[in-house]
């Protein structure tokens, strides 16, 4: 039988929970624990972050009726529709509980395994409750450091119930393997959409039910021109879509100080996610912080439209939670040869769109724009392919019209089945 563990903590909680919920998920996932938690943001975002980053197996039992709001790093998503009840299901279904930070559902959740009995509750940040005469109530173990938390969750476990013969296998995520695969159920582009900017009549009171922004992440390598299309795609969408930014550098905010100082957007469209990190950790392992941007712009301007995300400048293999965004650009450019798509990768041969761009530079650096092209549908299997330079072409004409199609498609796929919708941005109790 599989030793679960349950990681329990808030939704909202400090960087530093998150480290610890993170590390706690590898460490347990490296000692072959099942992982319980909430499935939601925050800590338990992290902790199934941290699960699949070592390949381990995460279950999350969501409080809503769908598995809207879900982390995208889940093995299993089970929907209760129980509410706060489903803290219960957490607690009961675990051989240790370790609770990270607090919040009045983390309380509860000590509450319920303490009242349970027979199980190590663990603490690490969390909650200290005292009696009437302000003395510690025993039963909490509290703990310094995720690696105490997982010894001490781990003691009772017997030699019998480890996981060790499972054959539950989950994608590899971030831990530089980098062979993450996207959610093959998420939607894509609709191939039956009417592209051009024509068809974008009517949009304002056609905003789906689900009432959110449409949103597309824009990845690729540092220096291919994301920052000049994100310019370029405001610049030409924002007399007809109601637009936002969020852009993503590891240490700084440059582009989203580059895009206020262009001034296609007024300075409050833009946010900025300072990553810290491998870029593509923010935009597919964990996207709480670019969520949190996307909403709170959302909360700012009330009816967007439309949200681009642009990721930090990575290598060939970052690609968006399909979590965090509807649809995924890729651009490259013609700078680094006509190799590059041939390397493919899962940004170049996955993303709903692939941009070829500053072919005005092809004959400068002796690339063979005839091989970037046919390379690029060969491992593309059909998924659209755009040369561009924003040189000769700065308002990215046929990038605009796709972006413009795509916005129609999912705001039309939001109106019919809402509830379905990825990344909808309601975030139910966690
Ligand atoms: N020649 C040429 N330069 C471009 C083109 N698009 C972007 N650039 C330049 O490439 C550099 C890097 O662009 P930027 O948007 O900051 O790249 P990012 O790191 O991917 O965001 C800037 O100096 C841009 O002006 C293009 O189509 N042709
Ligand atoms: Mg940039």
């Amino acid at each position: 039988m599989p030793y679960q563990v349950a990681v329990c903590g808030p939704r909202h909680c400090t960087i530093e929970d998150r480290a610890n919920a993170c590390s706690i998920g590898q460490l347990l996932a490296e000692r072959g624990a099942v992982v319980i938690c909430g499935g939601g943001i925050g800590v338990m975002a992290a902790v199934a972050a941290g699960v699949r980053s070592k390949d381990g197996l995460v279950v999350g039992i969501r409080p809503n009726d769908t598995r809207e709001g879900a982390s995208p790093d889940l093995s299993v998503t089970l929907v209760t529709n129980m509410g706060e009840a489903r803290n219960a299901i957490i607690v009961w279904s675990a051989d240790a509980v370790i609770v990270v930070g607090g919040s009045w559902g983390t309380l509860s959740e000590v509450a319920l395994a303490q009242r349970r009995g027979g199980v190590p509750v663990i603490s690490l940040g969390g909650w200290r409750i005292l009696d009437q005469d302000g003395q510690q109530v025993s039963g909490i173990e509290h703990v310094k450091t995720p690696e105490e938390a997982v010894e001490k969750a781990l003691a009772g476990r017997l030699t019998s119930t480890t996981t060790e013969s499972r054959c539950v296998s989950v994608p590899a995520g971030h831990g530089h393997d980098h062979g993450h695969a996207l959610d093959p159920t998420a939607a894509g582009p609709d191939p039956h959409v009417p592209s051009g900017l024509a068809s974008r009549a009517g949009r304002a009171s056609r905003a789906g039910p689900a009432g959110r922004a449409v949103r597309i992440g824009i990845g690729g390598p540092v220096g291919c021109g994301k920052t000049a299309l994100v310019a370029a795609l405001t610049r030409t969408l924002a007399p007809q879509l109601r637009l936002a930014v969020v852009t993503n550098d590891i240490y700084t905010t440059e582009d989203a100080d580059f895009l206020r100082q262009a001034g296609v957007l007024t300075p409050d469209r833009i946010e900025a996610v300072q990553t810290g990190c491998c870029p593509h950790t923010a935009i597919r392992d964990d996207i709480t912080a670019n969520l949190d941007a996307v909403e709170l712009l959302e909360e700012r301007f009330g009816d967007l439209d439309l949200v681009l995300l642009e990721s930090g400048g990575d290598n060939l293999t970052a690609v968006f939670s399909r979590g965090l965004v509807d649809r995924q650009i890729f651009v490259v450019d013609v700078a680094g040869g006509d190799k590059v798509p041939r390397k493919g990768g899962p940004g170049v041969t996955t993303a709903d769109l692939l941009v070829i761009n500053k072919v005005d530079l092809a004959p400068l650096v002796g690339a063979d724009m005839a091989v970037m092209i046919s390379d690029a549908h060969r491992v593309r299997g059909g998924l659209p392919v755009i040369t561009q330079s924003l040189v000769t072409d700065p308002t990215a004409t046929e990038v605009a019209e796709w972006v413009a199609a795509q916005v129609d498609a999912v705001q039309r796929q939001q109106g019919g089945f809402a509830d379905g919708a990825p990344g909808a941005s309601t975030r139910p109790a966690g």
